[in-house]
């Protein structure tokens, strides 16, 4: 993919045809690991004030700063839906953070993890070790390849499948269309439950209205949950989820004490607030 993103004067902006016009800058110290995989270019910053960023193809990936936020609304909300998860996929996200929540629900038994860019795991080994811990989960299964191919492989078989993709320009791109949802759909088992990256309302109307009509024609049940997170533009990107039989808009699980205090941004609360949408949002939603 065609990196549009720059440095300049040590501060890296993020340049995408698909925010035009916008543009979010941090100033930067260092520039720790910088190379082309098979995939796709692959860099790691030290930011000044926001800790190791993580850019593929010159788009932010993640900062130390606010990772938390996605990782743990993408992990915890399809999760706290689902009444006994005990096997779940979670595809992309090589970074770990996702596996690492996932990792905090004791009951869940299984997790296959595939993702398509080995060296995106590496990296994050080598210069996030907070995130990528997940890996030192015994109960993780890595499978190196194409997440589309994989779910189509499996049937029946998850109790909660997890997409944390990058942009759909680039190796994600497949990952927003409709065969990848069958795929995802005939993987669950029953009363199965999937959550996507699912991009910002306000950024890119078209391409959520079209994941929330594919959501909403294949699954049983379906939503999208807001989360800010100030390094992504606008500071703030969407969760889309699917369900065959639970719903989604509210935890079905309590959370302990204990599990509250390992987390920074989920809670009940906020897992219900979440699918709270603006009225643009709502009116474009309600009208698919
Ligand atoms: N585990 C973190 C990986 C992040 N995956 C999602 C990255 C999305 C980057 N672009 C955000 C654009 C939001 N509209």
């Amino acid at each position: 993919m065609k990196n549009y993103s720059k440095i300049n004067d040590g501060w890296f902006s993020e340049i995408c045809p698909m925010w035009p016009g916008i543009s979010l800058s941090l100033e930067i110290e260092a520039i720790l690991y910088s190379k082309k995989s098979p995939y796709q270019q692959i860099d790691l910053y030290q930011t000044r004030n926001h800790g190791k960023m993580l850019v593929l193809d010159g788009i932010i990936q993640l900062t130390e700063s606010d990772e938390f936020a996605y990782q743990e609304m993408l992990a915890h909300v399809p999760l706290f839906a689902h009444p006994h998860p005990e096997t779940v996929l979670v595809i992309g996200g090589g970074d770990g953070g996702v596996l690492r929540e996932v990792g905090r629900h004791d009951g869940v038994k299984i997790i296959d993890f595939c993702e398509i860019d080995e060296a995106v795991i590496d990296v994050s080994k080598e210069f996030l070790p907070d995130m990528a811990c997940g890996f030192d989960d015994p109960r993780v299964r890595v499978h190196i390849g194409d997440g589309n191919a994989y779910i189509h492989g499996h049937k029946n078989k998850y109790d909660v499948i997890i997409v944390d993709s990058s942009d759909p320009i680039g190796p994600g791109e497949i990952l927003f269309e409709q065969p990848f949802y069958e795929g995802l759909k005939s993987a669950l088992k029953h009363n199965g439950v999937i959550a996507t990256q699912g991009e910002s309302f306000f950024m890119h109307k078209e391409c959520v209205a079209n994941l929330v009509k594919i959501t909403k024609e294949l699954f049983v049940v379906q939503g999208y949950s807001s989360i800010l997170v100030p390094t992504y533009p606008g500071g703030h990107i969407g969760i889309c989820l699917g369900s065959l039989g639970p719903e989604v808009k509210k935890p079905c699980r309590s959370l302990s004490e204990s599990f509250q205090q390992q987390l920074k941004y989920y809670t009940p609360q906020i897992h219900e607030a979440s699918f709270v949408l603006p009225y643009f949002a709502k009116t474009l939603f309600d009208s698919i």
